[in-house]
């Protein structure tokens, strides 16, 4: 993947929201996701190897909001089941657009890739085994967040799964603060400075809107899923694998 680095946001010219995932966020994307989410590639990796395990033969797998498909590679790279097919569905062009571009040459595996432009809320799901979810939910409008879940796991096959991380707040103010103060000094660690971090905080603001870990499970078991795992928590950043 491209490693341009990340200064979107060393210039004091956010305002409240403005966050898109344009052509600009999409050349620096892999720098900006690996300095500011903590695990993200023990997840990309995890993604690979859940999907592995649970890919059914002649069904689908999903990496909705796949942006430069790096789930999309990771499943690509790991599951051998016959006549499966990856469809990696992002709203931005320009990040499908990128994608494609950096994958030319790494997709060269047997198992068929579909990249999609849609927004992941109006796709018509086909029989699917593996729909992996990765800090994408929280982009989506939030009443619209278990309607998706549900037509997710009523295109999933028996036995199948949703791997969903995401960024989320936690139930008390206080935790909340201390969550937000290490987060900020690991992003302080990754080279970002006060006010790229403070830039981004106010870009993304009601953009990326995060939820706590119960909002999340209880929804889960509510949308149908029988058992729901926690399979990684670092900080304010969290993944379960839900299985129907
Ligand atoms: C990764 N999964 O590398 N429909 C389709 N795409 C959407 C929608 C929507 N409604 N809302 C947002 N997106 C990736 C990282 S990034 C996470 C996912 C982040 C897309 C958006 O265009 C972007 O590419 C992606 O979801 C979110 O593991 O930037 O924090």
């Amino acid at each position: 993947m491209s490693e341009k680095s990340d200064n979107l946001f060393e210039t004091p010219w956010q305002s409240e929201g403005s966050f898109r995932f344009d052509e600009n966020v999409a050349r620096v994307f892999p720098d900006m996701i690996r300095r500011s989410v903590p695990g993200y590639g023990h997840i990309i990796g995890l993604s690979g190897l859940i999907a592995k395990r649970y890919a059914l033969a002649n069904t689908a797998l999903y990496d909705l909001g796949c942006s430069l498909g790096a789930t999309t590679l990771s499943m690509a790279q790991t599951v051998t089941k016959s006549g499966c097919e990856i469809i990696a569905v992002d709203s931005s062009q320009a990040m499908l657009y990128q994608a494609q571009k950096e994958m030319a040459g790494k997709l060269n595996t047997s198992l068929p890739i579909h990249w999609i432009k849609s927004d992941i809320t109006k796709i018509d799901f086909i029989p699917c085994s593996v729909v992996a979810l990765n800090f994408t939910l929280q982009f989506v409008a939030l009443d619209q967040r278990e309607i998706l879940l549900k037509r997710i796991y009523a295109a999933l096959c028996p036995g199948g799964v949703v791997v969903l991380a995401e960024k989320i707040i936690k139930e008390s103010k206080k935790s909340q603060n201390i969550i937000n103060e290490f987060h900020m000094d690991f992003k302080r660690a990754n080279g970002y400075s006060e006010l790229e971090i403070s830039g981004k905080r106010q870009a993304i603001e009601n953009v990326l809107i995060p939820e706590t870990s119960k909002t999340h499970t209880t929804r889960l078991r509510r949308a149908g899923f029988s058992e729901v795992t926690e399979f990684f928590n670092c900080l304010n950043f969290k993944a379960w694998v839900a299985s129907k």
